[in-house]
């Protein structure tokens, strides 16, 4: 970050605004206003009030916080403090209409653009690097992310479009199941990431017994098998929590599957399709992954695992940004940004594989992991303590790699996310990974 100069660093963090703004602007120009205000699912709030909110911690961290400014309608905050409002209360509240809180956002974006013009980009911890524009940018593409799971649980004509991915490459299917990670410490977390989030921080060690980590995600073809051989009904499989939660939710497949004329579908985006045999499983939730790496003979990864297979190279001992080096993901790695509204199918990407050559830990499909969300060691909340530190606990697990739906400013090998064990209306998958037996 030090090499890139003043002005280049503006140009970057603006193409990054505008980036997460006309994303923004995609996914709630293409509903009309009643899509915008109603609540699709008690899970999610109306689109209207992540548009406003973005606009609203925008105001707060850039023209407040960083620029000095006064509040510009400071009776709307409490309306977008995510911590005042339950998103199931959102929709009774007195919220800006489409109209309103579209010219918020904007004017605030306008103001920041003029800030970012004057601000110097260092002197300070929130300026460092361009920080806060750069945590701001973060936000915004977070919230697209969350508009985009509102849109597929939304009923209704599809109102979204993309082109497929591109198919599997031709070794696909003769990769190897799993690869070996041998013993040994690794870096993890990171203290040079310049827009690294709180919890990411700092970079530490930590030693690993060797283990195999599947080459891919698991995918539908593999999760049907689970399902056939009555996976869903053998609590053998499940831990106590989890068995009791698949009876109490009555789970037997992935959200969004059903099961007709002895095939499964999905509902995709308003679209109901055959499921694919060879996608990433996706919409199943921690409870589920558990029980069908329990199934397998296989156990879910912790994060450590997971980072050291993505980072980690043995050749030089450090720990990379990516899994195919430090430059930013290209579309010939990763499937992120919503370029296509799906995962790819297992062993694309080659050119993403890390270098233990386990493919697709970047994009497609949120991994489960076995980990609960905790800080590292030396962890210090900043800027805000509501970001992660109100979080920690076993309460959530946490989640890697990014999916289809992540912006590349929001993904990299050390980002961490995290949800309740039962959530499925996220974009998650998982891989599976055993112990190295002693032989
Ligand atoms: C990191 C995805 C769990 O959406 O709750 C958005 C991100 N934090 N606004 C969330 C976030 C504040 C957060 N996750
Ligand atoms: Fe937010």
């Amino acid at each position: 970050a030090a090499a890139i100069g003043t002005e280049a660093l503006r140009e970057s963090i603006a193409t990054e605004l505008l980036a997460a703004r006309a994303r923004t602007a995609a996914l709630t120009d293409c509903v009309g206003d009643g899509d915008l205000t109603a609540q699709h699912s008690p899970l999610m709030s109306p689109l209207v009030w992540d548009l406003a909110h973005i606009g609203n911690q925008e105001e707060l961290w850039l023209l407040r916080n960083v620029g000095g400014r006064d509040p510009m309608h400071p009776e709307i905050d409490p309306l977008y403090d995510a911590f005042q409002h339950p998103r199931a209360e959102r929709p009774s509240l007195p919220l800006l209409p489409p109209a309103e809180a579209r010219a918020y956002a904007h004017e605030v974006r306008g103001r920041v653009l003029d800030l970012l013009a004057a601000s110097p980009l260092e002197g300070a911890p929130l300026l460092d690097a361009g920080f806060a524009f750069g945590m701001i940018a973060q936000h915004e593409q977070q919230h697209d992310e969350t508009m985009l799971i509102t849109h597929q649980l939304r009923q209704g004509e599809p109102a979204l479009a993309a082109p497929p991915p591109p198919p599997a490459p031709a070794d696909a299917a003769a990769l190897p199941a799993e690869v070996l990670i041998p013993a040994g410490p690794f870096t993890m977390g990171t203290d040079t990431e310049p827009w690294a989030l709180d919890n990411e921080r700092p970079a530490h060690t930590v030693d690993l017994p060797a283990f195999l980590l599947d080459t891919t995600p698991v995918t539908n073809a593999a999760y049907q098998r689970f399902i056939a051989d009555g996976g869903y009904d053998d609590p053998r499989w499940w831990t106590p929590e989890g068995w009791e939660h698949r009876r109490r939710a009555d789970l037997t497949a992935p959200l969004f599957w059903r099961h007709q004329d002895g095939q499964w579908l999905r509902r995709r985006f308003g679209t109901v399709a055959p499921v694919e045999p060879d996608e990433p499983v996706l919409h199943v939730s921690w409870y589920e992954a558990d029980a069908y790496a329990r199934w397998a003979g296989r156990r879910l990864p912790t994060e450590a695992e997971w980072e050291k297979a993505a980072r980690h190279d043995p050749a030089t001992g450090r720990s990379r940004r990516h899994p195919w080096g430090d430059g930013p993901p290209g579309p010939e790695h990763a499937n992120l940004g919503q370029r296509h509204l799906r995962p790819a199918g297992a062993g694309s990407y080659p050119k993403g594989r890390s270098p233990y050559g386990v493919g697709q830990l970047i994009g497609d499909v949120w991994e489960w992991t076995a980990s609960d969300f905790r800080p590292y060691p030396g962890f210090r909340a900043w800027p805000y303590r509501e970001y992660s530190e109100v979080f920690f606990g076993p309460e959530y697990k946490v989640l890697r790699g990014g999916c289809f739906a992540v912006a590349p400013v929001a993904c990299r090998g050390t980002f961490r996310n995290w949800d309740y064990p039962v959530r499925r209306q996220i974009f998650a998958g998982f891989r599976t990974a055993r112990d190295l037996e002693a032989d």
